[in-house]
């Protein structure tokens, strides 16, 4: 069993819960900034998941070495919804496309007039991990699937409730079901492998 401790760099309480609900079964513990006495919330001005999530983990590498005067691993997750018939919007702004608890609304508005076959889209995340000596790794995920009509299910969180994966929205999946399959279930299977290999 690994023993690894990362802190993990999001203020997003639903992406900890998941990759916690991960991680935790293989023996990685994952930290919250507040556990780690972290307050960080760096502007995201890249222009790819790629650029925003190594921001969001070298800030926090770097604050907690600042605070402690010693090194700990980091993980950060950016990740968005790739819509095929909107150009890939809203992509890496999908945290700032509408206001929060509205995304879907303002989603499904947009799409009212696209026809099923051209409803495709798909869930991007990108996993940096910085190890103690400060580099840098990261590992993708995707999750193809297609926007629904209107919102259905009550699990999970931002656009789960509009996004089909085969005949469920993902918000009608439990946690274990979409822990499976999602975009940053797949990017967290490539740093386990790879911390795994050690
Ligand atoms: P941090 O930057 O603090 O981690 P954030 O919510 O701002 O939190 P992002 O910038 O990566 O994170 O934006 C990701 C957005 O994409 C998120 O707010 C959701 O709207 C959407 N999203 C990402 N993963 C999702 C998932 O599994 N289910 C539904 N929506 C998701």
């Amino acid at each position: 069993m690994m023993m690894n401790k990362i802190v993990m760099a999001t203020n997003n309480a639903n992406k900890l819960r998941e990759v916690r609900e991960i991680l935790s079964p293989i023996g990685i513990e994952v930290i919250s900034l507040a556990e780690a006495g972290i307050c960080c919330d760096p502007d995201e001005t890249g222009t790819s998941f790629h650029e925003n999530s190594e921001i969001k983990a070298d800030a926090v590498y770097n604050a907690y070495a600042l605070k402690n005067h010693s090194n700990i691993e980091v993980i950060a997750d950016d990740s968005g919804l790739c819509v095929d018939a909107l150009g890939g919007r809203p992509g890496v702004y999908s945290a700032r496309y509408a206001t929060k608890g509205q995304e879907c609304a303002k989603l499904l508005d947009e799409m009212k007039d696209v026809p099923d076959e051209q409803r495709t889209a798909r869930f991007i995340c990108d996993i940096t991990y910085i190890n103690v000596y400060g580099s840098d790794f990261h590992f993708e995920g995707v999750c193809e699937g297609s926007i629904g009509h209107e919102e259905r299910g009550e699990n999970g969180f931002g656009y789960d409730p509009v996004f089909m994966y085969g005949d469920r929205t993902m918000a009608e999946m439990t946690s274990e079901e979409k822990n499976k399959i999602s975009h940053r279930a797949k990017a967290l299977d490539g740093l386990y492998k790879f911390l795994k290999e050690g």
